[in-house]
């Protein structure tokens, strides 16, 4: 039984995707960061979480992980190089990209007014487009790791979404067409049609 809270328009949509892709049946509940939903799942009142036979998993790679792991798919199984490889790509978005986008979301909407410096954006800006290109650069197939779609895969493409909506410029067009192309997948335009 699992159930997934969060809705499309946060990083809830990198879990959803992935129980799409891999077809799983799962309750959604479309929920804001804080909402009453989550009482008693998370101390931060963030979102995601991903209620599974009766456990709470917080952190959307925490959930991604986990489900990879439990179908056997997506992944490359844990304990092998190629785990161990696959793990470092999506450490470097977390820190090359999400970070970036989540530094610049804090100083517009999230921290106290008083505490935002707005000209953090600028800088942020010019060191995500240089992430790109670096990302880029250790393509290794269709998607990163090769000809499937992997966990880091979800998390980049998630943020290219993200960067846009935040008025990120991306200029690489190898990154376009490698979003465009994940974006084109079933499994994407079903999780991003809920709610
Ligand atoms: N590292 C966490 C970050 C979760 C997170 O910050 N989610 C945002 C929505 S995308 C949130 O709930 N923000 C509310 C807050 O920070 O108070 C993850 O990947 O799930």
């Amino acid at each position: 039984m699992l159930t997934l809270f969060g809705s499309s328009s946060t990083r809830a949509m990198r879990a959803l995707w992935m129980l799409e892709e891999l077809g799983l049946g799962f309750d959604h509940v479309p929920c804001p960061p804080r909402a009453p939903e989550l009482s008693g799942r998370t101390v931060l009142g963030k979102v995601p979480v991903l209620e599974a036979d009766g456990a709470d998993i917080t952190d959307s790679t925490a959930i991604l992980t986990y489900l990879a792991d439990r179908e056997g798919r997506f992944t490359a199984p844990a304990g092998s190089v190629a785990r161990a490889r696959q793990d470092a790509l999506t450490f470097q978005i977390l820190d090359e990209f999400d970070a970036l986008l989540w530094t610049a979301a804090r100083h517009t909407f999230i921290l106290p007014q008083e505490h935002r410096i707005p000209a953090i954006k600028e800088p942020l800006r010019w060191e995500f487009q240089r992430n790109v290109d670096r990302l880029m650069q250790r393509m290794e197939g269709a998607y990163l790791m090769g000809d499937d779609l992997t966990i880091p895969d979800i998390v980049a493409v998630h943020c290219g979404s993200w960067a846009k909506v935040a008025k990120f410029p991306v200029e690489n067009a190898q990154f376009t067409a490698y979003c465009d192309r994940a974006r084109a997948r079933d499994g994407y335009r079903r999780a991003a049609a809920r709610d």
